[in-house]
């Protein structure tokens, strides 16, 4: 099973720890072909479009998109909309923030299913739960 793990980069990396926690507990299901969006540090960057290319041929070889869309991001909406287009499995888990609440086009989607967490265990939970499913 090869996983598309999405999570903010230029949106914000307030969760970046989390990210990697969630790919950490992801990688017992099968390949993280995006393991850097959890690393705290960014190295040498490639070009927008070198990221954008390679990003798009790995989503491409994906079987399954997960995002973690609780701190909003252009990048991981776009890889999940990329990814519906394709036909691939998507599925959103978000925290409830004050004032802030998940776009209407991720959460009002039917090729979508997005669920709700607070806990890192019950994310882990959630992420046994997709995955007994796929
Ligand atoms: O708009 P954003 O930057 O928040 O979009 C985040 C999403 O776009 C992530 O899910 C990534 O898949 C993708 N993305 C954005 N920037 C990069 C990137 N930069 N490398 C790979 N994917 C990216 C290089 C820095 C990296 C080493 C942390």
């Amino acid at each position: 099973m090869k996983i598309y793990f999405s999570g903010s980069i230029r949106g914000g990396r307030q969760d970046a720890k989390l990210y990697n926690q969630l790919i950490e507990e992801i990688k017992k299901y099968g390949d993280v072909l995006t393991e850097h969006v959890g690393s705290s540090e960014i190295s040498e960057e490639p070009s927008d479009q070198e990221i954008h290319d390679q990003d798009m041929a790995w989503l491409n070889e994906a079987d399954i998109l997960i995002g973690e869309v609780t701190t909003p991001s252009h990048g991981v909406g776009y890889e999940i909309g990329r990814a519906v287009e394709l036909n691939k499995k998507v599925f959103c888990l978000y925290r409830q923030q004050k004032n802030k609440s998940v776009s209407a086009m991720i959460n009002g989607s039917p090729s979508i299913e997005c669920y709700e967490y607070s806990t890192i265990k019950e994310a882990q939970s959630l992420i046994k739960q997709i995955f007994s499913r796929v």
